[in-house]
């Protein structure tokens, strides 16, 4: 048995062990649901809680939703103790079971082609070329999809598939020169160590050439000034800031220019969205126009309580959380202790730029004991404010509702 394959036995262990007291609690009483083992969740129709793992390489306590390939999910917790997602608590996504278990740091090769010359590079290489770096937050497509009423297929994510990082590396339009760019070409293809175990489509995904030399997007081989786990992608991951991590191959170990249409099923079949404002269609419509999903939409979450939690009663609630633009900065959040009736503007925390979470903090008067909905609302930069009402689509992508977090003051 090989490492990973190691640990990935004591989590299926663990996940035995954690069934057992699954049981238990059904059984009999409540004290199973305050070990910590469990993630608490507000999905219509469940499950209302999922099992805690510390058994991956390289991480600390996450959401388990799949052993392998590991789907492994941020408690809401992390994200209220700073701007930037610890390394050890970054979700994990990958869709093929035959991911890299180790990588050879000296034998590792970037290859590029389809430009003027074949370019083959070793990371020492890589590492002298000049570097950029920014924060920058990474969502998958389909997180909250747990959310979508009525449910969709797919991972059933709640709202942890994210993470922020300072991300470091090298523009992809300083590798893409050192290849040279044909003027035929038009887009850029990126594919990963990762292999499926059947004849099918290797995860690629690809960018229209001036999105690809825009300067920002990064070949990047450092996340919040360490180098990246090997469950995030070592030794290099592309970083396409705004757009959803779908784009963000991991294990980066090609780049190939192209011209035309990419035909690979993970761009002209899958992370297709309706082809409407904010990829919303009426629940169960077929049919509709589609497109590859792309930049990302505003959101914020309320971090300083959970759903359900009890507070004791004060004439105020100090409530913190964070909130993203999207594609673009945030320009204002508001919070609300009414279910959404009145709003407040909150403090929003220190700018680190306008693809990072920003952290935002407000004080909610409260009248009286009893229930109540905390919400919090963000407007982008370019002045997209998220919906009260959520967005559906059958691919479950881009949620984005305001998020009712409701409390019982005591
Ligand atoms: N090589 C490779 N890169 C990949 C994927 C993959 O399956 N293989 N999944 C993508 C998807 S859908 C997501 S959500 C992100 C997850 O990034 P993370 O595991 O670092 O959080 O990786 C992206 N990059
Ligand atoms: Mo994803």
């Amino acid at each position: 048995m090989d490492r990973l394959d190691l640990l990935l036995a004591r989590t299926l262990a663990r996940r035995r062990l954690l069934a057992t007291g699954a049981l238990g609690l059904a059984a009999g009483g409540t004290a199973l649901a305050q070990s910590g083992k469990f993630a608490q969740l507000l999905m219509t129709g469940g499950p209302e809680q999922r099992p805690l793992t510390s058994a991956f390489p390289g991480k600390g306590e996450m959401i388990l939703l799949r052993n392998r390939p590991p789907l492994l999910e941020t408690p809401m917790s992390v994200f209220d103790e700073g701007v930037f997602t610890p390394n050890d608590r970054f979700f994990v996504r990958w869709h093929w079971a035959d991911i890299p278990l180790d990588v050879d740091a000296d034998a590792f090769r970037l290859t590029i082609t389809g430009g003027k010359q074949p370019v083959s590079l070793s990371l020492a290489e890589i590492l002298k070329l000049p570097r950029i770096s920014y924060a920058a937050v990474n969502q998958c497509s389909g997180n909250s999809r747990g959310l979508f009423d009525p449910r969709v297929p797919g991972a059933q994510w709640a709202h942890g598939a994210m993470g922020n990082a300072m991300w470091e590396g090298v523009a992809l339009k300083t590798l893409l020169e050192k290849a040279g760019v044909d003027a035929k070409a038009t887009a850029v293809r990126f594919g990963g160590l990762d292999k499926p175990l059947t004849q099918v489509d290797t995860f690629e995904k690809s960018l229209a050439l001036d999105h690809a030399m825009n300067g920002e997007v990064m070949v990047a081989f450092a996340m919040n000034g360490e180098q990246l786990p090997l469950l995030n992608g070592f030794p290099l991951r592309l970083i396409v800031p705004g757009w959803y991590s779908t784009y963000w191959v991991k294990s980066l170990n090609h780049i190939g220019l192209f011209t035309g249409k990419d035909s690979n099923y993970w761009m002209a079949k899958a992370y297709q969205i309706p082809d409407t404002p904010n990829a919303d269609v009426p629940p169960g419509t077929a049919g509709f126009a589609k497109t590859p999903i792309n930049a990302m939409n505003a959101r914020s979450w309320i971090t300083s309580a959970e759903p359900g939690a009890r507070i004791p009663m004060a004439a105020s609630l100090p409530v913190r959380g964070i909130a993203m633009g999207g594609d673009t900065g945030v320009k204002r959040v508001e919070v609300s202790g009414d279910g959404g009736k009145s709003w407040r503007d909150a403090k929003l925390g220190e700018d680190k730029g306008r693809y990072s979470f920003r952290r935002f903090e407000a004080e909610v008067p409260i009248a009286a004991k009893g229930a109540l909905t905390l919400m919090s609302r963000c407007t982008s930069s370019s002045g997209a404010v998220q919906p009260m009402k959520a967005n559906w689509n059958p691919g479950g992508y881009m949620l984005n509702r305001v998020e009712p977090c409701p409390v019982e003051i005591v």
